[in-house]
Formats: C-alpha cells, sequence, structure tokens
C-alpha cells in the first residue's frame, strides 16, 4: 500500500471515528470501522489494488490473450488492469463486424460453415522459445477446427478442419527452432474412418495427435495412440511434444474412463515421426491424404509414461527442463525429464517411469500449472478452490526422500479454477510478475446477473514471495486458458495496408470490373449480377443511391479511404441481415439477393462524425 493510500486511510478513519481507530490502524478492518467505510477505504484495503491501477490515458504493461470458450472467440486484454479491449471474431457469429456476413470473413469460414465453436487454448508463434509476434494459433473443440489470428491485424485470417477425428483439445505451438508445428489432441474416440462402421464396437475406436504446418496451414502428419488425447505441450528444443490421456481404459462412460489408477502421458518424437513420413512407412484414412503413423504402445515413435490418474493439464517448464502432468483425480502432479525423455529414446533406461523426477502432492484436484521463472510452479486446484505455489527443486529433493517442504503457499481463489496463466510463463521469457486464475465459478462475487453467472478471471501478483490476491474480473462464459504476452512483442497495425492480403480478391475483383476501389464510385452490371462499388469518407458514402432489379444477386464493395487512425465506418442495409465494418483503408465486401422490391436505405454503424447519422443511402429496388 502506498504511504498516500495509508494517509488517506488513516484520514478518513480519524474523520469518522476518531483517535481509537487510527491507534487500530490500516491493516485493521474492525467491525465498527466497516460500518463507516469509504469506496476509498474499501479500495486501499483491497490488498494491492494500486498496483493494477492503470490511470486514464495510460497503457497496460501486457497483452493477455483470452479465449472465449463456447462464445467460440478470442478477446484481447490489457494486464494489470485487466480492462477487456478487443474481441477477435473466431468461430462465432459477429454481427457488429460482419464476421459471417462479409465475402472476405466467408472465405476464412469455408463453404458450409458453422457459427459456432468451443475455443479453449489460444497460443501465440514463437521463435527460438521467445513470442514473435506473429499469430495466435486456437482449436475449436465443437467442430474439429485449427484456427489463426494474425496479430498484425487482429483478425482470424485461417481456418481448417481436421481429418479423421473428433473434439480437438490441447493445442500448443513448437516453441524451437520456431513455430513450426501446431500441435493438437483429438478427445474422444471415434471409427477410423468415421464412415458408419464400427458405431457399436468402441474397442475399434481411436484418436489421432495431429501436427499442422503453422505458416502453410496444411496439416503435416497425425499419429495414431492408444486411450485418448486430453492437454499438450511442446518442449523448449524441438524434439517433443508430450499429451495427457484421462481415458487409458477407451471407456465410452464415465464409470469405464475412471476404472484404472493410472492413465498416462504420452510423448511423441517428432524427428522420428518426421522420419517415418518421409521413408513412407504410414496409411491414410478414408478419402483424406494426411499421412497416419502408428504411435500406439510397442512404437518407437512414441513414449507412454504412467501417469496417476486423469491428468489433465500439461505444461512444461520454461527453463525447458520438465514436462509437468496435472493429475485431476490424482492430488499429485507427475514431473517428467526431458533429459531423462532423451535418454529413453537413446535406450538408456529401463521403465518408463524412469523418465519421473517428482510426484509432489499439491491438493485436490490439479487441472493446469504456470511458471515465474524463478524455480517455482502454480498449480490449480479445482476442488479446493486454490492456487498452490511449489518450488521445483525442492519437489525433485523430496521426490529422493529428502524431508524438504516444497509447498511455498496454498492461496484461495473465487472458484473451482481451470487454466491459470503468468506473464510470459510459456516462454523463455517468463518474468515471474502476474499470474490469472481463471476461475469457473464466481458464485457471489458480483451482482447477480440472473440464473447464468460469469466466470471470475482473477489477477495475482506473484512478484514477491506471497502471491497476492489483487483483482477480480467478471468474464462472459467460458474462458478457459489465456496467454500473457508484453506490449514490447504485439506491434499492430493503426490502419489497414492498402495490399493486404485479406481483402485482396475482392480488389482483384474490382480490378476486373475496372475500378480502382480507393476512387471509384460505379455500378457494374453483368446479368443478374451487380456489384456496386463505394467509397466512403466521414461522413458520406461515395454513392448515396444505387439502383438493382428484384431477384439480382447484389455484391456492394465499400473501400474505405479515410485515412485517421480509429476511423470507422460500418455499412448497414436495412432489412438484408448485412452489416459490415470498414477500418480506415479497408475494403469489405458482402454479397446477397436483392429480393425485396422498394426503398432500402443503407447507413453507417460505427459513429464517425458529427453527421454520422446523416451517413445513409438508399438501394432502389424495382420490380
Ligand atoms: Cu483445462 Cu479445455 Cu484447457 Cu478448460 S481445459 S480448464
Ligand atoms: Cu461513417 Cu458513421
Amino acid at each position: 500500500m502506498s504511504q498516500d493510500k495509508k494517509d488517506r486511510v488513516g484520514f478518513t478513519r480519524r474523520t469518522f471515528l476518531g483517535a481509537g481507530a487510527a491507534v487500530a490502524g490500516a491493516a485493521g478492518v474492525g467491525y465498527a470501522s466497516s460500518l463507516f467505510r469509504t469506496v476509498a477505504d474499501v479500495r486501499a484495503e483491497t490488498e494491492g489494488a494500486p498496483k493494477t491501477h492503470v490511470a486514464p490515458g495510460e497503457l497496460d504493461e501486457y497483452y493477455g490473450f483470452w479465449s472465449g470458450g463456447q462464445t467460440g472467440e478470442l478477446r484481447i486484454y490489457g494486464i494489470p488492469s485487466m480492462r477487456e479491449l478487443n474481441r477477435i471474431p473466431v468461430f462465432n457469429f459477429d454481427g457488429a463486424i460482419g464476421w459471417g456476413i462479409t465475402n472476405e470473413s466467408r472465405r476464412v469460414l469455408g463453404e458450409n460453415f458453422p457459427l459456432n465453436g468451443d475455443a479453449h487454448h489460444p497460443h501465440m508463434s514463437q521463435i527460438d522459445g521467445h513470442y514473435d509476434g506473429r499469430y495466435i494459433y486456437i482449436q475449436d473443440k465443437a467442430n474439429t477446427r485449427v484456427a489463426r489470428i494474425r496479430c498484425d491485424i487482429m483478425r482470424t485470417d485461417r481456418i481448417v478442419t481436421i481429418p479423421n477425428v473428433t473434439a480437438l483439445h490441447g493445442l500448443r505451438v513448437q516453441r524451437v527452432p520456431k513455430t513450426g508445428y501446431i500441435f493438437v489432441n483429438a478427445e474422444f474416440r471415434v471409427p477410423q474412418p468415421n464412415d458408419g462402421r464400427d458405431l457399436e464396437n468402441p474397442e475399434k475406436y481411436g484418436t489421432l495427435f495431429t501436427a499442422i504446418d503453422g505458416e502453410t496451414m496444411e496439416i503435416a502428419w497425425q499419429v495414431q495412440v492408444d486411450g485418448n488425447l486430453d492437454n499438450t505441450d511442446a518442449d523448449y528444443y524441438g524434439r517433443y511434444a508430450a499429451s495427457c490421456c484421462y481415458n487409458s481404459e477407451g471407456g465410452t462412460v464415465l464409470a469405464e474412463m475412471m476404472r484404472n489408477e493410472r492413465d498416462w502421458v504420452v510423448i511423441f518424437n517428432t524427428e522420428r515421426i518426421e522420419a517415418a513420413v518421409k521413408a513412407g512407412n504410414y496409411t491414410t484414412i478414408g478419402d483424406s491424404e494426411v499421412p497416419v503413423v502408428d504411435g500406439r504402445h510397442g512404437s518407437d515413435l512414441t513414449l507412454y509414461v504412467p501417469t496417476p490418474k486423469s491428468p489433465h493439464g500439461l505444461n512444461t517448464s520454461p527453463d525447458g527442463k520438465y514436462f509437468c502432468a496435472n493429475g485431476k483425480l490424482s492430488p499429485t502432479c507427475t514431473l517428467i525429464d526431458i533429459d531423462r525423455v532423451d535418454e529413453w529414446f537413446a535406450g538408456k533406461l529401463k521403465e518408463p517411469r524412469d523418465v519421473v523426477v517428482a510426484e509432489p502432492e499439491l491438493g485436490l484436484g490439479p487441472l493446469h500449472t504456470a511458471y515465474d521463472g524463478r524455480g517455482n510452479a502454480y498449480t490449480t486446484l479445482f476442488i479446493d478452490s486454490q492456487i498452490v505455489k511449489w518450488n521445483i527443486a525442492d519437489a525433485i529433493r523430496a521426490y529422493n526422500g529428502e524431508p524438504v517442504d516444497y509447498i511455498r503457499q496454498k492461496l484461495d481463489v473465487h472458484y473451482q479454477p481451470g487454466h491459470n496463466h503468468t506473464t510470459l510463463g510459456e516462454t523463455r521469457d517468463a518474468d515471474g510478475k502476474w499470474l490469472v486464475s481463471l476461475n469457473k465459478f464466481s458464485k457471489d462475487r458480483f451482482l447477480a446477473t440472473g440464473p447464468l453467472h460469469p466466470e471470475n478471471d482473477q489477477l495475482i501478483d506473484i512478484s514477491g514471495e506471497t502471491m497476492e490476491l489483487v483483482h477480480d474480473g467478471p468474464a462472459y462464459v467460458e474462458p478457459h486458458d489465456a496467454v500473457l504476452v508484453h506490449r514490447s512483442m504485439v506491434r499492430p497495425l493503426r490502419r489497414w495496408r492498402r495490399d493486404d492480403p485479406y481483402f485482396a480478391e475482392t480488389v482483384a475483383m474490382a480490378a476486373r470490373d475496372g475500378i480502382e476501389p480507393t476512387r471509384d464510385n460505379k455500378v457494374i452490371r453483368d446479368g443478374n449480377r451487380v456489384r456496386v462499388y463505394m467509397t466512403t469518407v466521414a461522413p458520406v458514402y461515395g454513392l448515396t443511391e444505387f439502383r438493382v432489379r428484384k431477384g439480382d444477386e447484389v455484391t456492394v464493395v465499400v473501400t474505405n479511404v479515410d485515412q485517421v487512425e480509429d476511423l470507422t465506418h460500418g455499412f448497414c442495409l436495412t432489412n438484408h441481415g448485412v452489416n459490415m465494418e470498414i477500418g480506415p483503408q479497408q475494403t469489405s465486401s458482402v454479397t446477397f439477393v436483392a429480393d425485396k422490391p422498394g426503398v432500402h436505405w443503407y447507413y453507417c454503424t460505427w459513429f464517425c462524425h458529427a453527421l454520422h447519422m446523416e451517413m445513409r443511402g438508399r438501394m432502389l429496388v424495382e420490380v
């Protein structure tokens, strides 16, 4: 607490309560004083509140990229203020910017796109274990897709559907030498191919680990595994990825999936997998041409490490030494030494369990672990509603029989945390400043919002010896995971570039029509297809009317020629389900059928000018 705050607290108490309360001091919150607390008192008493305070006009130090769970979107936060800065539609519909409406977004979404998704795990591309600020990748569990978001424009630019599998869950990027591969786990077991065969034969179901090329977004290869796949992470050497399996039983119902006391972590040897693919030692499944190698038990492409019980999160320590598998139904985490994984693949170890170097007992329901870069790990305890801070080196000593206490602190969070994440904690630059705990339940922490409560994303200061809870942040369902990236690593554009590939196809179409979109305002008829080109400059459209015939297929192409940063226009056509955003120097387009004769106004949806209300025009549809 700053001296200034202390003084103000003292002053307030003296004012209301006289000398007695002042003696009690700033830290003592007695019953009597609580009756007279002011807003300033309450803020000052929230330990560390000033640390999260980012004054009006000041910028946050970190970007947070939050998954949106079953909203299918990605959200941008400022850390430590926890202010939501923006949203990026990915697998969802977004009528504000026209995601799912514009031709540009539909090209990304593909044919027959479902406008829902379940996006859990956003991760930024890296070079040699450092964020490179280029892309964020995120999976869709609901419709088995992986998306890429360009961080220069903060827009989704590619979405691919992964064949042969269902329910993509864990996703991580290759860190070294760079991204590289995107690794994704498919969680649910299905017949392969899933074309109607083996419906009643769960023992013939299976699932695959998939590697995607992060540059081309082409699927590089898949690996057949035993059991199922939950979360995954890559190493800091470019050799391995590791995934948790909670259903080694191959069960289809809960009781079956919980039967085994041990499930496992499966480690993928990417060099050997690449060699196997190169040598042609693969099969394909159904119509897919993706090479599928066999990584089931007995394969030398994989290592299965037995792990108690139904492990969930998998997190690599930023020193590159360990994979940490979080026990979920076991109160433990299992620490796997990656050097020993090298030894295993070199044939130097006898038992798969020989790669385990610690199994600290942490509390009930360990789900995910984050790191501070100072040798400590922070694990969420779902059932205990806590974050436990523990020391890795001490946990290893304890596993070797030394009487050391590896637990540093347990902090209550509110309530039931899933993921947590530290600033830069999944890179070599882990700086141990902030930790977010993404809690699944907020219960009593906020004003009631009906039967549906917000989640509670809590910010914790981990820069000192003890963790300090500093902020409660309500969030709309259901952020699972987040990454916290230093602001110096992300450099978004302030205006669109005219040669941006995002709308290059639309510009090419204009060129075929002899149109320069930043200059021309013109209607081109091509049979019953009509292309309407117009510019925007606040507060006017280049065309204040255009005329079409009932039944025409109309494509409206709008180019915002304003140069001013933040001067975004919209194009909303009344009664046609059409709205889109056009940022400075951007071209956006939309195609629809003019099936209603009459006068239909279009208007600007982004408040751009004092005469914004007047920024409109008429589509005249002749019978
Ligand atoms: Cu633990 Cu989908 Cu990452 Cu949720 S998963 S919490
Ligand atoms: Cu343009 Cu409002």
